[in-house]
């Protein structure tokens, strides 16, 4: 389709300033999915199993390394090879949802300091807004990593609902840092006024139609659709959606949210 090759490779692509997210973009239309997968299993072969093979479906694999049953310094190193070499042959991106939320100083020794190394490996990593800048300042001349500012989340009561304009303010600091920010995590429409600069907007807690309640815990739900159209999603963030199936189900369930998320991108960007 013409109109949507001339959309991404002219328009969008050019707009974006951050290379990696330049580079997911590219992989979420050679791919056409714009599906992340929260990779939330507790041992860490089995983190590897699913990413090989849900890695033709995803754009981005999305870890949590420090809840992985690894033992020592040497598995977190044989770990992040086999995933970083899973990444390049199936073509999809890494970011770890660390959410950092400390001073600047402090967020530059947790991203460089053993047993994770997480500027080593991961592609992008997440940040709260809360402490301000700094957050962001931190990440100036490491490179090959990108930031996603947590502006909104999806859990119920949380604070930064409450308070007026977290969310915007969360915009705001981004300001002069658009080659470092890949985008922001949230569960409602970002409205970034930058003209020159396009930033993707994650949003976890998506399921597919046949879903009912929460998690128990707080998390909200909303389907996949609602998420993209109505709340501007570009990646939808699904783990339990995907993850709740057993093994041998994976791939059909996720080629479900391909389907469906990769439709509603494609609506949502050519109106
Ligand atoms: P699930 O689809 O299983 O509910 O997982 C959602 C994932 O997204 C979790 O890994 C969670 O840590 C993350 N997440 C979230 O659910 N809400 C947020 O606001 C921010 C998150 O990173």
């Amino acid at each position: 389709n013409l109109k949507l090759d001339n959309l991404f490779k002219k328009k969008l692509i050019p707009r974006m300033t951050c290379t990696a997210s330049k580079k997911l973009l590219r992989i979420m239309y050679k791919k056409k999915t714009n599906l992340c997968l929260a990779a939330d299993l507790q041992n860490w072969t089995e983190v590897l199993e699913v990413a090989r093979t849900l890695g033709p479906h995803i754009c981005l694999l999305r870890t949590h390394i420090d809840t992985y049953n690894l033992e020592n310094y040497y598995q977190v190193v044989e770990f992040r090879k086999h995933l970083k070499d899973l990444a390049t042959k199936f073509d999809f991106m890494i970011m770890e949802d660390r959410k950092f939320a400390d001073i600047g100083s402090t967020v530059q020794r947790q991203l460089t300091s053993k047993p994770f190394e997480i500027a080593q490996w991961a592609d992008m990593v997440t940040v709260h807004g809360l402490p301000g800048p700094g957050v962001l300042q931190c990440f100036e001349g490491l490179e090959n990593i990108a930031v996603v500012v947590i502006a909104e989340m999806s859990s119920t009561g949380n604070l930064g609902r409450k308070v007026s304009d977290y969310k915007h303010e969360c915009l705001k600091i981004t300001d002069g840092y658009d080659k470092i920010v890949a985008g922001f995590v949230s569960h409602s429409k970002i409205r970034v006024d930058r003209k020159d600069t396009f930033f993707l907007q994650f949003t976890p807690g998506v399921a597919l139609n046949d879903y009912t309640g929460g998690d128990g815990l707080g998390q909200q739900y909303v389907y996949v659709d609602d998420a993209i159209l109505d709340r501007g999603a570009d990646v939808i963030i699904v783990g339990r959606g995907i993850l709740k199936h057993g093994n041998e189900n994976w791939r059909e369930v996720a080629e479900e949210f391909q389907r469906n998320g990769w439709s509603a991108l494609v609506q949502k960007l050519m109106n």
